[in-house]
């Protein structure tokens, strides 16, 4: 029987790259800890701060939510209603699942942006409409994501908008990038990126913990969430760059911790140097929502609006 390294109880969880086993009260405690420890680590928020986090309903940003509460932080919730059925009724069933959630905390605020009612089109009906939603939604999904969490961290005077990315996530970004040696997209992949020229401060606090390590910690509390992928994920290169650095983290446990924070450390050394990051690209208001962009006139969400009866989409931001 595998004992707690903290009380000698059984242990519930034996994380092999940290070379620590842990019972449920201690994993839970460790990682709350670890998290407020790469808050400070990063310098993403303080505890005067208000943070604004995008919860999908799956344990990654719900977990997330519920971590930053305990740590005592003002921390509210957005939502944003896709619209995507896939059969399983994805997008209702995850706003359950953040309702739920939010049902015990009634102190906070669940900001939901629901694409039909506010814009009048979900993201499949858009991406069957535009250009850049052939194929797969997912381009206009990415798009238009980005573009609602930076109005609401904005227009609600958050200090920071905060993702429930983890290492898993991270580590196949990461290797993504690298295999197609896209600078610009290494230089902006940060545990923090500050605010600036119109765009909200962008924090993810879990980018150290492992997904097994974020849905243990889902499970030991008790947080339901959506088990299901977004249907369209299916096929998704991520997944499958997942997947290889899972076979490596089999042969040799610890690789993905150490590809990404040795990545980080690099770029803290001044070793990754790339023009292009969210700070320095030349950006400028869109002429009809006014979010940063880098194209000339609108930018590539009001685009997506373009040649719509009468813009009333656009109308409502
Ligand atoms: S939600 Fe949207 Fe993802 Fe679904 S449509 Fe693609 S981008 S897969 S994270
Ligand atoms: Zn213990
Ligand atoms: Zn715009």
């Amino acid at each position: 029987m595998m004992r707690c390294r903290k009380c000698g109880q059984r242990a519930v969880i034996n994380m092999r790259h940290h070379r620590l086993a842990l019972c449920e009260e201690h994993y839970l405690e460790w990682f709350i800890a670890q998290t407020q420890r790469a808050i400070e680590k990063y310098r993403m928020f303080r505890r005067e701060h208000r943070i604004l986090v995008a919860v999908s309903g799956g344990k990654d940003s719900l977990s997330l939510w519920d971590v930053l509460l305990q740590l005592g932080y003002e921390a509210d919730g957005l939502y944003i209603g896709l619209g995507i059925d896939g059969g399983i009724g994805y997008s209702d069933v995850s706003l359950e699942k953040v309702r739920a959630f939010h049902e015990r905390h009634p102190e906070r605020t669940l900001h939901i942006v629901d694409m039909k009612e506010t814009y009048g089109e979900s993201i499949p009906d858009l991406a069957r409409r535009t250009r850049r939603g052939r194929g797969k939604p997912c381009a206009v999904c990415g798009l238009v994501k980005r573009h609602i969490m930076n109005r609401v961290a904005l227009e609600g005077g958050y200090f920071a908008l905060a993702t429930g990315h983890n290492l898993d996530d991270e580590a196949a970004v990461l290797f993504q990038n690298v295999l197609h040696w896209q600078t610009g997209y290494l230089a902006r992949q940060a545990p923090v990126l500050e605010e600036g020229g119109g765009l909200a401060r962008k924090v993810k606090p879990f980018c150290r913990f492992y997904e097994r390590e974020v849905a243990a910690y889902a499970l030991m509390r008790g947080i339901d969430y959506i088990y299901d992928e977004c249907p369209y994920a299916v096929g998704a290169k991520t997944i499958y760059y997942k997947e290889l650095l899972n076979q490596l983290e089999l042969k040799s446990p610890g690789s993905k911790h150490q590809f990404y924070l040795q990545f980080l450390e690099a770029r803290r050394r001044g070793l990754i140097t790339f023009a292009g990051g969210q700070e320095n690209v030349d950006l400028h208001p869109c002429e009809r929502c006014g979010q940063p962009t880098t194209a000339p006139g609108l930018c590539a969400f009001c685009r997506l609006w373009e040649g719509q009866a009468d813009g009333a989409a656009v109308q409502l931001l």
